[in-house]
C-alpha cells in the first residue's frame, strides 16, 4: 500500500467513515497532530451527519488507543477460556496457524474450516473482501450470516424485490410515520432531524414497540402491541382500510398484483376484534390508527429489525410493507416505507470476493446454530466435523444466541480457534491464536449504508499501532502462508478501494466527488422510489400475494405466524424476553470501554408491576432470569415501559470475569420463517429473586 503520510504537515484533517453496523453510516472527519489522531467528530458538510456524531464514536480515537488493544499476534499458552497468552512473532504466528489449518484439511477435508465473521466493520475491504478470497480458495464451509436482516430482507424482497426506501434526505413532505420495531433515537439517531423538521411543519409519528423506548416517548403516539404480533396487526389496519375504502385503486391497479385475494383472505380471516385479541391492542385505537393511515397520502413507515427476531418475523415484515401499496403512499414524495437502502447500491461484489473460487457443493452453516455446528451431536450439520474457526469482525461468545451451547464449543481442545480482533473479548479468551486488527483511522475502507444513499470513503488518519495490521492486510498475510500463489492475494488496499469503486459502478464525476468531499450519493434525492417501472419480483409489480413460485418457505398469501416461544398462546408459558440494544452500546463493542460502559450501567431487566408482584420482585432486586437453556443475573427495574409479560434486557454486555453467563444464555438456536434469521426476541423466560 502506497503512503504519503510520512510527508503530511504536522496538523491536518483525515476524512473517514464510521465503520459500525448502524443505518447512519457517518461521515467521519479526524484530526492529527504530528501523526496521532487527536479528535473524531461528524463531517459538518454530509448531508445526513450533518457534524454530529452519536456519543458512542464520538472520540473514536479513545477507542483506537485503548490501553486494552491488542497489538501483537499471541499465542495460548494455558487452558481455553483462561485468558493466558504470550507474544509471538507474526512469522511464528502465520506458520503455526498454517500448519495447523493444513494437518485438519489433510485430515477431515477444507470444509472442516468455518469463518465465522459479522459486521465488527462494515467497510467493503474490511467486511469481507479477502477474507472471502482466501475462504473460497481454501474450500472453507460456508457461513450464512443471518444474525441479523435476513428475516425481514426475505419478508421485503417477496413485496418489493429488492431492498430500498426513501432516504432522511427526502423525507419533508412526510406527514406521518410510523416508527415500527425501531428505536429510532437508539439505533438511528441520524433519522431523527429529519423527522423532527417534518413535525414542526405538523407530520405526526406513531411508535409501534412493546417497549417505551426513546423513541416511544418521543412519538406522538406509542402503540404497545404485544411482541411478534405485527402481522395480526397490520391485517387489522388493512381490515379496516378495506371497509372504508381507504385505499388508492389506482395505484393497486398500475403498480401490484394479487389485490383481489388479498381482500378475500383479509375479510375472511380478519377483523379489527381479532387484531385486536392478539396484538393487546384495543380495536378503538386499531380503527383511529388505520383511518389516520388510511387518510394521510404521504406517509413513511420506517420499518426495522425489532418485529423480525421472532418466529415469524419474515411475515411480519412483509405484511407491513404491504400497507404503502393499499395506501398509494408510494406515489408521494417520501412516502412508502424504508426497510433498508442497501438494494440502491447494486454493489456486484464477484472480483472483490472471487465466489466462482468456491468449490462446487461446499456446505452452508448457519452462523445461529453456532453452537448446534460446533458440537453436532448427531452429525446433523452433515459433512465433516469442524476442526477450525476463524473469527473476524465479530463476537460469537456475546452475540450469538444460546451462548452456553457455543462456549461449550469453544472449549473444545481438538478445534482450533484463530481470532482476530482488536480487543481481548470474551471470544479471544477462547483462541489458540489472536491475531491484532487495526481500528478504522489506522486503514482504508469504502463503505455503503442501509439508512441512507451515500458512499463514504475511509482514509487512514495514521499509521496501525503496534503490529496490527488490516483484516486485508492479514488475510493477504495467511494466503501466502498457506502458499497460495493467486496475484488475487497481491491485490493492495487501493488496489482494493478501486475494485470497490469499480462494483459499485461509480462514474469518474463521483469518483472524483468522493475524494474530494469524503462521499458522494447515489442517485438523486427525492425520486419516488416505488411508483412504476420493473421491480425485480416475478411479475416486476409489487406482490400483494405472491405471483409465481419462487422457492420461498413463506405461503403465496401473506399471513400471521404467532411466536413460537413468547406468545400468549405458546405452551412455554412464562414471560416474553426481549434484548434490543444498548442506547450507549453497539451490539457488544464498546461493552469494554469505561465511558460506554460506564452510560449503560449493570444489566438490568424491565418488569412490570403486576408481573414483578406476582413475583414477589422490588425494585433493585438481583434476579435470575432463565429457562431451559441458561440464566443470567440482573437488577430489576419495575417499570410500566414494558407491558405485562414482557420483560426487557438491553445488551450487549461482556460477561463479568466471576460470571460466563450473559443474556443470549437464554436465546434459541431456532430459525424465523423465511431468511433463516435469529429469533433472539422469541424467547420464554421466568424470572426469580436471588436470595
Ligand atoms: N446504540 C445502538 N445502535 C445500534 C445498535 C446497538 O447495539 N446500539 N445495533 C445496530 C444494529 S446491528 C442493528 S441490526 C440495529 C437494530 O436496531 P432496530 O432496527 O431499531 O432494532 P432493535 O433495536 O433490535 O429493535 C427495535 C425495537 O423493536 C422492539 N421490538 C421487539 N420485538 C418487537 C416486535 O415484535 N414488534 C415490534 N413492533 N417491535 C418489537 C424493541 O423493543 C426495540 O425497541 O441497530 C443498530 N444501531
Ligand atoms: N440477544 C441479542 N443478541 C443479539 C442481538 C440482539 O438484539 N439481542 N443483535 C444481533 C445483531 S442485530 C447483530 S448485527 C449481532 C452483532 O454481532 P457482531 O457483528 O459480532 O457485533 P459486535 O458485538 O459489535 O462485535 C464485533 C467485533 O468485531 C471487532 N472488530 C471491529 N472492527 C474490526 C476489524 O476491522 N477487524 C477485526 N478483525 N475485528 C473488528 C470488534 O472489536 C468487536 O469485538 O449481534 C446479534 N446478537
Ligand atoms: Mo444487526
Amino acid at each position: 500500500m502506497t503512503s504519503t503520510r510520512l510527508e503530511t504537515p504536522p496538523e491536518m484533517q483525515v476524512l473517514g467513515a464510521c465503520p459500525h453496523d448502524c443505518p447512519d453510516t457517518c461521515a467521519l472527519v479526524t484530526t492529527v497532530v504530528d501523526g496521532r489522531a487527536v479528535a473524531v467528530r461528524g463531517a459538518s458538510d454530509h448531508p445526513i451527519t450533518s457534524g454530529f456524531l452519536c456519543a458512542k464514536v464520538n472520540n473514536y480515537q479513545q477507542r483506537t488507543y485503548h490501553p486494552d488493544r491488542i497489538l501483537h499476534p499471541l499465542k495460548r499458552i494455558g487452558p481455553k477460556g483462561e485468558r493466558s497468552f504470550e507474544r509471538v512473532s507474526w512469522g511464528e504466528a502465520l506458520t503455526g496457524i498454517a500448519s495447523r489449518l493444513q494437518a485438519i484439511i489433510d485430515e477431515y477435508g477444507s470444509e472442516s474450516v468455518l469463518p465465522y465473521s459479522y459486521a465488527g466493520t462494515m467497510g467493503m475491504l474490511q467486511r469481507e473482501s479477502m477474507s472471502m478470497r482466501f475462504f473460497h480458495r481454501l474450500g472453507a464451509s460456508l457461513l450464512a450470516r443471518t444474525i441479523c436482516a435476513s428475516a425481514g430482507t426475505a419478508g421485503w424482497t417477496e413485496v418489493y424485490g429488492d431492498l430500498d426506501g426513501p432516504g432522511p434526505d427526502e423525507i419533508e413532505d412526510v406527514d406521518l410515520f410510523w416508527l415500527w420495531g425501531t428505536n429510532t433515537l437508539t439505533s438511528n439517531s441520524h433519522q431523527w432531524p429529519a423527522i423532527r423538521s417534518a413535525r414542526e411543519r405538523g407530520a405526526r409519528v406513531v411508535c409501534i414497540d412493546p417497549l417505551e423506548t426513546r423513541t416511544a416517548r418521543a412519538s406522538d403516539v406509542h402503540v404497545a402491541l404485544r411482541p411478534g404480533t405485527d402481522a395480526a396487526f397490520a391485517f387489522g389496519i388493512m381490515s379496516i382500510l378495506i371497509d372504508r375504502d381507504l385505499v388508492d385503486h389506482d395505484f393497486l391497479q398500475a403498480n401490484t398484483v394479487g389485490w383481489n385475494t388479498l381482500v378475500e383472505r383479509i375479510q375472511s380471516n380478519w377483523s379489527v376484534q381479532r387484531a385486536s385479541d392478539i396484538t393487546g391492542i384495543h380495536s378503538r385505537i386499531i380503527t383511529e390508527l388505520a383511518i389516520e393511515y388510511g387518510s394521510t397520502p404521504a406517509s413513511l413507515l420506517r420499518l426495522n429489525y425489532g418485529m423480525q427476531r421472532h418466529a415469524g418475523g419474515a411475515s411480519a415484515v412483509r405484511a407491513a410493507s404491504l400497507l404503502p401499496a393499499i395506501t398509494g403512499a408510494w406515489a408521494h414524495r417520501g412516502g412508502g416505507a424504508l426497510l433498508s437502502t442497501s438494494g440502491a447500491f447494486r454493489a456486484d461484489k464477484r472480483r472483490l470476493q472471487h465466489p466462482d473460487w468456491i468449490p462446487s457443493n461446499t456446505r452452508t452453516i448457519n452462523m445461529n446454530r453456532l453452537g448446534h455446528a460446533l458440537s453436532d451431536p448427531d452429525g446433523s450439520v452433515g459433512g465433516p466435523p469442524i476442526k477450525a474457526m476463524v473469527v473476524y469482525n465479530s463476537n460469537p461468545a456475546i452475540v450469538a444466541p444460546d451462548a452456553s451451547r457455543v462456549r461449550e464449543g469453544l472449549l473444545r481442545e481438538d478445534l482450533l480457534t484463530v481470532v482476530i480482533e482488536q480487543f481481548p473479548t470474551d471470544t479471544s479468551a477462547y483462541a489458540d491464536w489472536i491475531l491484532p486488527a487495526t481500528t478504522q483511522l489506522e486503514h482504508w475502507d469504502l463503505h455503503t449504508a442501509y439508512g441512507h444513499h451515500f458512499v463514504t470513503l475511509n482514509t487512514p488518519a495514521i499509521e496501525p499501532l503496534g503490529e496490527a495490521a488490516s483484516n486485508t492486510e492479514i488475510f493477504r498475510r495467511l494466503g501466502e502462508a498457506m502458499g497460495f500463489d493467486d496475484p488475487e492475494f497481491s491485490d493492495s488496499d487501493t488496489d482494493l478501494i478501486e475494485q470497490s469503486l469499480d462494483a459499485l459502478g461509480l462514474d469518474a464525476q463521483a469518483r472524483q466527488q468522493l475524494r474530494h468531499n469524503g462521499w458522494v450519493r447515489v442517485g438523486e434525492p427525492g425520486h419516488r422510489h416505488r411508483e412504476l417501472g420493473a421491480l425485480s419480483t416475478p411479475s416486476g409489480r409489487i406482490e400483494l400475494v405472491r405471483s409465481a413460485e419462487t422457492g420461498s418457505p413463506l405461503p403465496a398469501v401473506p399471513d400471521f405466524l404467532p411466536p413460537r416461544e413468547a406468545g400468549q398462546a405458546s405452551s412455554h408459558g412464562g414471560l416474553a424476553l426481549l434484548t434490543p440494544p444498548e442506547h450507549s452500546l453497539m451490539n457488544s463493542s464498546f461493552a469494554n470501554m469505561e465511558r460506554h460502559s460506564k452510560a449503560a450501567g449493570e444489566q438490568t431487566v424491565w418488569i412490570h408491576p403486576d408481573d414483578a408482584a406476582d413475583r414477589g420482585i422490588e425494585e433493585g432486586d438481583r434476579v435470575e432470569v432463565g429457562n431451559a437453556r441458561g440464566a443470567f443475573i440482573a437488577r430489576a427495574t419495575v417499570t410500566d415501559r414494558t407491558i405485562a409479560g414482557t420483560v426487557a434486557a438491553h445488551g450487549l454486555r461482556w460477561a463479568r470475569p466471576d460470571d460466563h453467563r450473559t443474556l443470549n444464555d437464554t436465546t434459541s438456536q431456532e430459525l424465523t420463517d423465511a431468511g433463516a434469521g435469529a429469533t433472539f426476541y422469541d424467547t420464554a423466560v421466568e424470572i426469580r429473586v436471588l436470595p
